[in-house]
C-alpha cells in the first residue's frame, strides 16, 4: 500500500499482494472529480482531502479482506488437497488368497491418492497392467516390477487401474490381483 492512510498500519506485512493494487492517486483523482461534479461549490482542496480519506478507508478495508482471505486459504488448503494412502489389503497386505475386489469396493479412490503394497520383499511384487493382462494374468517385463516390499504407487489419472503380482502363479492361481476405479477430484 502506498496510500498515506494505510501505510502506517500495513508497512510491516510482508505478503506480496499488499504492495500491489491500483495506484491510490488514480482513485483519489476520480473520487475528487466525482465529488466536485456532485457539488460544484466544494473547493478542489476539500474534495481532495475527503477523497484521500475515502480512498484510504477503501484501501484499508481491501487490505483487511485480502488478509482474511489469505488466512482462510491457508486454513482451507490442507482439507482441499489432502490425499489418502490406501494400504492394499489393510493388515493382510499384498498376499495370496485375499479378496482384493471386496477390499476395493469399500473405497473411493481419487486422483492424488496412492496405493501402498506391503509384502515381504522377494516373496511378491507389483505390476501395473492393462485390462487384458489383468484378466489373463500376463506378466510384463521384470524391469517394470515394483519390488521394494513397501511400494507406494500414486493414482495419477482418473479411470481404471489394474495391478497384479508377477511372482509364479500368484495372479492366476491365488487371485493376487487388484482392479480399481479412480475418480477425479
Ligand atoms: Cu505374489
Amino acid at each position: 500500500m502506498h496510500n498515506r492512510y494505510s501505510r502506517n498500519r500495513y508497512t510491516n506485512l510482508s505478503v506480496g499482494e499488499f504492495s500491489q493494487g491500483p495506484a491510490p492517486w488514480k482513485n483519489t483523482l476520480t473520487c475528487r472529480y466525482t465529488l466536485l461534479s456532485y457539488d460544484p461549490t466544494q473547493r478542489e482542496e476539500d474534495a481532495g482531502k475527503a477523497c484521500y480519506i475515502i480512498t484510504g478507508s477503501i484501501m484499508a478495508i481491501t487490505c483487511h479482506i485480502f488478509l482474511v482471505l489469505a488466512i482462510f486459504n491457508i486454513m482451507l488448503l490442507p482439507t482441499t488437497i489432502v490425499a489418502t494412502q490406501y494400504v492394499v489389503g489393510d493388515n493382510s497386505g499384498w498376499t495370496l488368497d485375499f479378496d482384493y475386489q471386496a477390499w476395493a469396493s469399500t473405497k473411493a479412490f481419487k486422483v492424488g491418492d496412492a496405493l501402498v503394497f506391503n509384502y515381504p520383499k522377494g516373496i511378491h511384487n507389483v505390476f501395473i497392467v492393462n485390462n487384458n493382462s489383468f484378466a489373463n494374468c500376463v506378466i510384463p517385463s521384470p524391469s517394470k516390477a515394483y519390488t521394494s516390499g513397501h511400494d507406494v504407487i500414486p493414482l495419477l489419472a482418473p479411470g481404471k487401474e489394474w495391478f497384479i503380482c508377477g511372482v509364479d502363479d500368484h495372479c492366476s492361481e491365488f487371485n493376487q490381483k487388484l482392479a480399481i476405479n479412480v475418480k477425479s477430484r
